[in-house]
């Protein structure tokens, strides 16, 4: 009898359980060089596998001479379309419903495509085979414009497509059209807009970026030609959907492939999609009938493997004078690349894109969305966001910006006037997203005092006075935002991925001794899973997170999942934890009725065990009904204790902040420090603290990099720039500002524990703080908006366009 004398409190603190900010158990590997990452996947006899590229961004490929790399010493096959047709395998299907191209077939559409795929005994030989290969081409006119791309002159890309009408998302009106997608009520919008005293319009691009986690993307292929069995270890933030993918495009059936996501250093929506190296590894197995890997390096990461955003929006808002906003227009021209292989759900083929009234109560609003192809990589990932929210609510921050600018006031104050109040939760948009739930008002009075937002404001009117009477060369800018993410994705009625609905799964299984495992169908790629889902366990189950381990990853043994992105973990993942657990403690309650001889209706929860009512003394812990699952069950009752939850969440749930970012600039140079970042950040039930804090600092981080610094470009024959760390902005301690990090606390309603996401959340809310602090500074000399990213160059030119620098 262990724990008797131990107060519920003390007994409680033991466990660990949500709300602990308990230190992440992964860690102890990570920290000490053993996490197990692909590229530690080394299997006896296995073999190499490197692309040779395309140079050019659009061009025609008039022959592929395979001699020449195959002459070169532990080169062992080369495989080009020309191998795949025959297996039909030379187009793979994205998960936006179009066809990408494994190998490049006649021509290639950006530069760095995949045209060849050079197997070697080793990484060296296959890269001097790379080298060794020789293609002729015939260069074509690129497409690099988006706004250009349905002219009736552009450029044809895809002749694979040649006569196709309807697309996966409705009818095509142009050979680079892909789909034309809205959402809202455009003639009631119209009506708000024709009756306003005040409309703002601005035309706001998204630059194209790319996620860049720290491992770039990688598989090792093992098909055995015995068993017929194929294990495909990858870089997968959604494991289980991989394995559906290759048992349709291989006939592989599914049982005979076992997909293992080991360690991931980072995914940030990198990982979430199908690539050709992937299935070149899986086919040069079973040609070679050995293991083959294929790993990235940094330049191939950068230039072919999903990109993010690249979107050319128009915000458009009506108000009154008073400042009430009556109406929201956006217009999106996104550009997508050489093959629609956008991440987002089956429905949505511009993401949540429509979350775009953001944390305002706007009676009417419209959007609608043209994705078109360009002679660049495909992709259009969720780079830290679910799918699309940081473009939307990019357009609605800057947007409330303009607005208060247009009607001279102040930012704060606007958004305070317009801001969705608690009474009216749960709310639902414009756009029909029923947010769940959230206190807007108290977070963003907290954050105003918090920083001291008049002081500021004073502040900032002196150095502008300053600069103006040429007393000082600085000015100072303070950017606001107030963000709402769409994040759980997702409640089976909107969402789906090739037809599979986004549940998520948890199955734990308690052993004799009160340890126990659970697995689930999500993936960690750093967040810490292993530490704050055996948290959730530990409160639902009164086991103490020590003695839970959390598996994830591997198809043969953890339930089917959709896996992690878009904040999905916590909202569907940790649901059905919660829900397992309490499954485990249902049965565990009729096992302490047994063994206390009262009916279970007598006996109450107490932290880590049943006891019975009003006698707190007469109990049995979790850890004894654990042993009495084993050997002393109540008669015919099955032995064991081990529960499965798949959950099918009903809505979505709506994590939201408030964020202040101060920076000053100097003019003359262009250089920037950043003063102050203060984030509030509202997820719900918290289940870890310290890791919440992590994420934020991440997400802050990558916020930075995006807004100030990150930029996939290309000059005007297509080639890329930006495709190495020398040119693309990967921020390190140096540039990343100190971070303040806030919180309050409003509970989800639907979920069982009350928890939302939390860890886009700073990506999506800190872009536009950045943006609007930028912007903010130019203010008072004329400026309305300019463009991410704010490196020095661009803010040192748009001073000059501003007539600031002589
Ligand atoms: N949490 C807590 N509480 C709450 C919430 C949450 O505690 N309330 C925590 C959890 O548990 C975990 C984290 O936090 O751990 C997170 O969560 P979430 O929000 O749910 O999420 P997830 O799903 O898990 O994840 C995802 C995310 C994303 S999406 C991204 S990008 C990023 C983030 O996550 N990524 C990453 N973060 C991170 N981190 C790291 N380290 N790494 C990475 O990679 Mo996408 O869509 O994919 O783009």
């Amino acid at each position: 009898e262990p724990s008797q004398s131990e107060t519920s409190a003390e007994r409680s603190q033991k466990l660990e359980g949500i709300g602990c900010k308990r230190k992440r158990v992964e860690d102890i590997r990570f920290t000490q060089g053993h996490g197990n990452y692909v590229d530690d996947v080394k299997l006896p006899g296995m073999l190499f596998g490197d692309f040779a590229r395309s140079p050019y961004a659009h061009a025609r490929i008039k022959h592929i001479n395979k001699e020449s790399a195959l002459k070169v010493p532990g080169v062992l096959a080369v495989l080009t379309a020309e191998d795949l047709i025959p297996l039909n395998l030379h187009y793979m299907p994205t998960l936006a419903g179009d066809v990408q191209a494994v190998l490049a077939h006649e021509k290639v559409l950006f530069q760095n495509q995949e045209v060849a795929f050079i197997v070697a005994r080793d990484r060296y030989a296959a890269a001097d085979g790379v080298e060794a290969l020789e293609v002729e081409y015939e260069e074509l006119e690129p497409l690099l414009n988006a706004l250009k791309a349905l002219d009736d002159d552009a450029p044809v890309l895809r002749d694979d497509l040649a006569g196709k009408t309807e697309g996966a998302h409705g009818p095509r009106e142009h050979h680079n059209h892909i789909f034309t997608w809205s959402a809202g009520d455009e003639a009631a919008t119209q009506e708000a807009f024709d009756k306003a005293d005040v409309v703002i319009e601005e035309y706001l691009a998204h630059p194209r970026v790319h996620p860049c986690p720290l491992e770039t993307c990688g598989s090792v292929a093992d098909m055995n030609p015995i068993t017929g069995q194929l294990t495909l270890w990858g870089t997968f933030q959604a494991p289980h959907v991989v394995r559906t993918v290759a048992a349709l495009i291989t006939n592989i059936p599914e049982h005979k492939i076992r997909v293992i996501s080991p360690d991931i250093g980072g995914g940030f929506g990198n990982k979430v999609g199908v690539y050709p190296g992937y299935v070149m590894s899986v086919v040069a197995s079973i040609v070679l009938k050995k293991p083959v890997k294929w790993i990235e390096d940094r330049m191939e990461n950068l230039s072919t493997t999903a990109f993010a955003r690249d979107y050319h929006i128009t915000a458009e808002l009506a108000a009154t004078k008073e400042g009430k906003v009556i109406g929201m227009r956006s217009h999106v021209f996104a550009d997508h690349g050489a093959f629609d292989a956008c991440a987002d759900p089956s429905k949505y083929p511009a993401g949540m894109y429509h979350i775009c009234t953001g944390s305002y109560d706007i009676p009417t609003a419209f959007c609608s969305v043209k994705g078109v192809y360009t002679n660049k990589a495909p992709g259009g990932v969720s780079y830290r966001c679910s799918f699309r929210v940081t473009e939307a609510v990019y357009t609605i921050e800057r947007a409330m910006d303009l607005l208060a600018q247009k009607l001279d006031m102040d930012p704060a104050e606007l958004r305070q006037k317009n801001l969705i109040q608690p009474e009216q939760f749960p709310y639902t948009s414009a756009f029909g997203w029923e947010y769940d739930s959230g206190d807007y008002p108290t977070a963003m009075a907290k954050t105003l005092e918090a920083v001291d937002y008049k002081k500021l404001r004073q502040q900032q009117a002196q150095m502008v006075e300053d600069f103006k009477a040429g007393t000082s060369r600085e000015i100072m800018g303070v950017g606001l935002s107030f963000f709402t993410e769409v994040v759980g994705a997702g409640p089976s009625k909107n969402c789906d991925i090739l037809g599979i609905n986004m549940f998520d799964s948890c199955e734990i299984r308690v052993h004799p001794t009160g340890a126990a495992i659970a697995r689930l169908g999500v993936k960690s790629q750093g967040q810490g899973h292993e530490t704050t889902f055996a948290q959730i366990l530990a409160s639902e189950t009164g086991l103490p997170a020590d003695m839970i381990t959390i598996e994830e990853g591997d198809t043969d043994t953890a339930p089917y999942g959709l896996g992690t992105y878009g904040s999905r973990s916590t909202p569907v993942a940790g649901a059905a934890a919660a829900r397992a657990g309490r499954k485990i403690k249902h049965k565990a309650q009729l096992i302490a009725s047994h063994l206390l001889e009262v009916h279970h209706d007598d006996l109450e929860w107490d932290v880590d065990g049943f006891a019975i009512k009003g006698m707190p003394d007469k109990r049995r812990s979790m850890k004894e009904i654990a042993w009495a699952a084993y050997n002393n069950l109540p008669k015919g009752m099955e032995p064991g204790l081990e529960a499965v939850d798949y959950y099918d969440p009903p809505n979505f749930t709506f994590p939201y902040g408030a964020y202040l970012c101060v920076l000053r600039i100097d003019v003359d140079t262009g250089v920037y420090s950043v003063d102050r970042f203060y984030a509030l950040d509202d997820c719900g039930t918290r289940i870890n603290p310290m890791i919440i804090e992590g994420q934020i600092h991440g997400g802050l981080t990558e916020a930075f990099a995006v807004a100030m610094g990150q930029l996939i470009d290309f000059d005007e024959t297509g080639n890329i720039l930006g495709a190495s760390l020398m040119d693309f902005f990967l921020p390190t301690a140096v540039e990343t500002p100190k971070w303040e990090t806030d919180h309050t606390e409003v509970p989800s309603p639907h979920h069982p524990i009350g928890a939302k996401g939390v860890g886009e959340s700073p990506h999506v809310g800190g872009v536009p703080a950045f943006s609007n602090a930028v912007n903010d500074a130019f203010r008072a000399f004329g400026g309305v908006h300019t463009h991410m990213p704010h490196t020095h160059s661009n803010i040192w030119n748009y001073a000059r366009s501003l007539g600031m620098i002589d």
